[in-house]
């Protein structure tokens, strides 16, 4: 390619993916249950992303003890009740419809006592979402991953894991200015009870927030700008028994869902004794483009979608330059 076409496909790039975004609303099997924050906790973080370095100013980084549920998280009126096999979904706020950064979702769950008050210590991972779409290495920069122009990120909750009060913590990491440091988290908490388990403890890995990522782990410090066309690592711990896996490292077989053999047997008993590899995934269908969520209007004292502050002012157009001429030398 010659560089003036790379350097064109880099900024429309950029500028598409400069919208940036929080969440706000929960959906569970799909439906908007309450209104805004009613489950999920606000922050003061607005839609900024948090990132290792050139984090935009008032945000924090993967290493700030707000990294858990975002910048001065505070508890949520409610705590929504779910059991094993929902699906539920975090979705954007402030208008915003559609993820629009390459890279991975995930959905970590951590007991509490007390939803509405405690913070949470012991993360587990039970869910991630990567490549969908397999492909070429310019859609891996985009739609290739399972995740892109959907308006939420959603996990389905485990049969393997004990009733109880959890913080439900979603994560969106977008990958287009890992390659320097730059991976965007965004994050966001919902309170939640599992009941109908019988689950006695949690299997699988935990981790702390912070903690779980550092700047030169692989799958953070990833580059989407080559010639790529898989992401054959997943930032934080495995997915825990019973969690599932949307998608794969190069998309691979499609957009298909997988349960996470192993775990204590418990409801349905789909999840049971670890020899279930082929376990058929939680009956949960992809979120279709006609999301039953109603976008609303940006309010005027609220943050849009604007590309002032983050991608836009950390990947100006003489990075972009340079990163095109670059990556026409190494195709060379
Ligand atoms: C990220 O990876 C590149 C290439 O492997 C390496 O040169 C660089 O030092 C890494 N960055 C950090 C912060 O470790
Ligand atoms: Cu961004």
């Amino acid at each position: 390619m010659k560089t003036a076409d790379t350097l064109a496909a880099i900024l429309g790039l950029v500028s598409s993916a400069s919208a940036h975004y929080t969440f706000d609303k929960l959906l569970i099997n799909d439906q908007q249950v309450g209104g805004d924050s009613t489950y999920i906790r606000k922050h003061t973080n607005g839609y900024m992303p948090i990132k290792f370095k050139n984090a935009p100013d008032g945000s924090i980084t993967p290493l700030d003890a707000d990294f858990s549920c975002n910048k001065g998280a505070t508890g949520a009126p409610q705590v929504i009740t779910v059991k094993a096999g929902d699906k539920i979904g975090l979705r954007q706020a402030f208008g915003a419809n559609g993820i629009q950064h390459p890279g991975p979702s995930q959905v970590y769950i951590s007991p509490v006592t007390n939803a509405k008050t405690d913070s949470g210590s012991d993360w587990y991972k039970i869910h991630q979402s990567l490549v969908c779409r397999e492909g070429s290495a310019e859609s891996f920069k985009t739609n290739a991953w399972c995740s892109w122009d959907e308006n939420n990120v959603w996990g389905v909750i485990p049969a393997t894991i004990p009733n109880g009060q959890y913080l439900l913590r979603g994560e969106h990491i977008g990958l287009h200015g890992a390659h320097d440091g730059q991976a965007e988290f965004y994050t966001s908490c919902a309170q939640i009870e599992v009941t109908g388990n019988s689950a006695a403890s949690i299997p699988g890995e935990s981790v702390k927030f912070p903690g779980a990522y550092q700047v030169a782990d692989a799958a953070v410090n990833f580059s989407v700008w080559g010639r790529s066309t898989s992401y054959p690592v997943a930032p934080g711990p495995d997915v825990i028994p019973g969690g599932t896996i949307r998608g794969s490292a190069s998309g691979a077989g499609g957009d298909k869902l997988q349960t996470v053999p192993g775990g204590a047997s418990s409801g349905s008993g789909n999840n049971g004794g670890g020899s279930n590899n082929n376990s058929p995934a939680p009956s949960v269908t992809a979120p279709s483009a006609t999301a039953s969520a109603t976008p609303q209007p940006t309010p005027s004292n609220e943050p849009g979608n604007g590309n002032g502050k983050g991608c836009g002012r950390s990947f100006p157009r003489r990075a972009a330059v340079a990163l095109a001429a670059k990556i026409d030398a190494e195709a060379a």
